[in-house]
């Protein structure tokens, strides 16, 4: 890839901690001082001077769209509401940012970069002795269309909480953004802070080819992994480095807790309750608790903890490592399936994964990817993973895809890499990493669950706590997906550890909750009826004004109750 633009200034090396490093910034600082004859400024006036680029608005309008009495706004991690009643002109702009950026980014804008967080570590985090030998880290941030605000909080955040003999510097690999902020703004802002290196990409390269750019001028033993969207809170990096120093093959991440996405409150997780990472046969990641006998056997609960899995975003790994593993499959596009690689490989290839929960960074965990058409799955990137890894459990991934595997490019070097290293079998890594995996059902029925005449699917997006209308009936496309479900010998309708149910009138998917007879599906060959064993009722078609809806009715042996669950032999 060729690189247009790359910029190193180190203007001022100090070994203070920075608590804001832009020139302008502290020239405005300065003059308010002088004018004000003080050495100390209260938050509100700190957060008076940053430039919120996002929204041209005075400080008193600002001050008029806060509810609440918290200055700076956001301090602490504390949550943001705008009043109810907003002028027609900030309601726009507030819809603007939800529109970009998939969070509200008006609330982020009226938050200071360098706001405060309170520390969410556990006491026993804080006697914590660490090597006197911590390697310095590169910390790598790549982004595509980031808002000013949260990208700079990132910057900011790792600035703040990271002492400097840790910090080798920050790369920011802008992956080909055409928002204005990030261009000659962006460019003003960081070339005047120390240890910044911004490189900015000549065409799209997607997430993966980005950190790979990224990783060619991080100088330190260490990489650090981090989205363009997060907010590291105080004591984050050397409790990570020192687990690194212990031992080169461990791969280590943080808590990762969520920022929210309307109010941007820093919400802490309970590591009483921590979450570890795990994944289901459509190759995603997912957050799964700690078994039980993992549980007991803990030091601590603030002490590291192997994980399966890791979300993919936050993480550090000593470059020489991750060297030898081959860094990631270049060919992945755009988003997706390098998490799992990196997971699968550490584990198979000799190194191992950990959480540790005295490392702490907030994330704005969003609903929908601004830059991600609808409907489009990446799928090359998932074949490429489970084809180099995944030996025969592939099947299951292919299944889930309705065996299409679509031009998946060459694999060959990837699969070479995994023969060099001398990496152990997939078949190892469940049943010695992964042992609760849930392996599909073999002596099911897998497959659509489709109306006889009228091409119409069962079909869940597969979102719990959605209640209503969680399944829906749409028109087959026999791409598995959310159309893909297991019929199980016992009756249930399954979407990995979700059954479908009938609770409160309501057709849903909800936790297997162990075979009760709302989770029980009849089938009857003959009359192609699905019956609820609780209700007593039949899967139904039902006509509205916008379409067929899928409703439960008495059993009529109707047209409307002809069901074909696909693969099912009667047993
Ligand atoms: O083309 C792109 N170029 C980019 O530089 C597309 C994205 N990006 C950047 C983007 O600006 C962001 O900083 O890549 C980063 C990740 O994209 P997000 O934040 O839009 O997606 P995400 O939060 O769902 O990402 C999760 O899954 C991805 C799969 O490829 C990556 O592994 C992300 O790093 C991962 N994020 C986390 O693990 C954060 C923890 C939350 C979880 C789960
Ligand atoms: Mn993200």
């Amino acid at each position: 890839w060729v690189v247009s633009l790359v910029t190193v200034v180190r203007e001022y090396m100090s070994n203070r901690v920075i608590v804001s490093d832009a020139k302008q910034y502290n020239h405005a600082l300065n003059k308010l001082k002088k004018k004000q004859g003080s050495t100390t400024l209260s938050d509100f006036e700190v957060w008076n001077l940053f430039p919120s680029v996002g929204s041209k608005l005075s400080l008193n309008e600002k001050l008029s769209l806060i509810k609440g009495p918290d200055m700076p706004p956001g301090v602490n991690g504390k949550p943001v509401f705008l009043e109810k009643d907003l002028r027609t002109y900030v309601v726009q702009l507030v819809k603007k940012g939800w529109k970009e950026h998939a969070f509200n980014e008006f609330v982020s804008d009226l938050i200071p970069l360098n706001r405060s967080l309170l520390d969410p570590r556990d006491e026993w985090c804080k006697y914590r002795n660490y090597s006197t030998q911590l390697p310095r880290a590169s910390v790598v941030i790549c982004f595509h269309n980031e808002a000013w605000s949260t990208l700079l909080r990132t910057v900011h955040s790792v600035l703040n909480r990271t002492p400097r003999y840790l910090l080798k510097e920050i790369i920011l690999v802008d992956d080909f953004s055409n928002m204005n902020h990030l261009q000659d703004p962006l460019y003003e802002y960081v070339r005047k802070i120390e240890s910044i290196i911004l490189v900015r990409t000549s065409h799209r390269l997607g997430l993966v080819k980005a950190r790979l750019l990224g990783i060619k001028y991080a100088s330190g033993s260490v990489i650090v992994f981090l989205d363009s969207h997060c907010e590291c809170t105080a004591g984050w990096l050397e409790p990570l480095l020192d687990r690194i120093v212990q031992d080169d093959t461990r791969v280590v991440s943080p808590v990762v807790d969520s920022i929210h996405e309307d109010t941007f409150e820093y919400v802490a997780q309970d590591i009483n309750d921590l979450r570890i990472g795990g994944f289901n046969w459509n190759l995603r990641f997912v957050w799964e608790g700690i078994p039980q006998e993992v549980f007991s056997e803990r030091e601590h609960p603030a002490a590291p903890i192997q994980t399966p899995t890791i979300s993919g975003g936050l993480f550090a790994i000593n470059a020489k490592f991750f060297e030898r593993l081959g860094f990631y499959d270049d060919q992945f596009e755009i988003w997706g399936a390098e998490n799992l690689e990196l997971s699968f490989k550490t584990w198979m290839c000799g190194g191992s994964l950990e959480i540790v929960p005295c490392s702490h960074v907030g994330h704005v965990f969003r609903k929908k990817f601004p830059y991600r058409k609808e409907g489009q799955t990446f799928r090359k990137n998932f074949v490429r993973l489970a084809e180099v890894w995944l030996d025969d459990y592939s099947k299951y991934f292919y299944q889930r895809i309705g065996n299409k595997k679509g031009n998946f490019g060459d694999v060959s070097q990837r699969k070479e890499l995994r023969k060099k290293l001398n990496c152990k079998s997939f078949k190892w890594y469940l049943d010695n990493v992964y042992p609760q995996i849930r392996l599909p059902v073999d002596d099911a029925a897998n497959g659509q669950i489709y109306h006889l005449t009228k091409g119409l699917c069962l079909d869940s997006a597969n979102t719990l706590g959605n209640l209503r209308e969680s399944v829906i009936l749409s028109k087959c496309h026999s791409q598995g997906g959310n159309q893909y479900w297991t019929y199980t010998k016992y009756g249930e309708i399954q979407r990995d550890d979700l059954c479908l149910d009938y609770i409160l009138n309501m057709i849903t998917l909800f936790i297997c909750r162990g075979r009760v007879a709302s989770q029980i599906w009849y089938y009857d060959m003959h009359t192609k009826a699905i019956r609820n064993k609780n209700s007593n009722l039949c899967l139904s078609t039902a006509k509205y004004h916008t379409g067929y809806k899928l409703v439960l009715k008495r059993c009529l042996d109707t047209s409307n109750q002809k069901w074909i669950i696909e693969n099912f032999d009667g047993k």
